[in-house]
């Protein structure tokens, strides 16, 4: 599958770097909630896939692995860089993996936390894209 990164823009002189990343500007949604994920102990997360929410990741510090899964094909990627974000539409099973020591995944997400929202069932999750192709069709 396509992966989408987005290169922030980045204002660096002699002091650093700083990003700033604008709702419906630099990312494709509104922010309604930022979480962040510290600490791992490389231990895997995610599993899951969001019915409505839009996502963009962003590792702050470290690095981690995604595999990003539509039902399709599948796909990794490497986050590594405070200055690029990897967008993650709804409907895309995705897990977390390879945490290097003082990973910081920080994710912005369009929309508030609701579990209903969630389906962390592989087949669940191939049942309701193939539904949902049947519908289109
Ligand atoms: C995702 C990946 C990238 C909340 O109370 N509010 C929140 O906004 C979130 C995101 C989580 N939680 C609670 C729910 C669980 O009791 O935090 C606990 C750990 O959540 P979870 O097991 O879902 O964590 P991950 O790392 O597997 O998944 C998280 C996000 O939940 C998910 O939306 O896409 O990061």
């Amino acid at each position: 599958m396509r992966l989408e990164i987005i290169n922030f823009r980045v204002n660096e002189d002699e002091r650093g770097c700083l990003v700033a990343i604008e709702e419906n500007k630099t990312i494709p949604f509104e922010i309604k909630r930022v979480y962040y994920i510290y600490n791992t102990n490389d231990k895997k997360r995610g599993f899951h896939a969001h019915r409505k929410t839009k996502q963009l990741m962003v590792c702050l510090n470290g690095s981690c692995s995604i595999l990003l899964d539509d039902g399709y094909s599948r796909s990794e990627v490497t986050l590594d860089s405070p200055s690029k974000g990897l967008l993650i539409e709804q409907m895309v099973w995705h897990e977390m993996y390879n945490f290097s020591d003082r990973c910081i995944l920080m994710v912005l997400a369009s929309e508030p936390y609701d579990e209903n929202d969630y389906i962390r069932n592989y087949c669940d999750f191939i049942y309701e894209i193939n539904n949902s192709k049947n519908l289109n069709s």
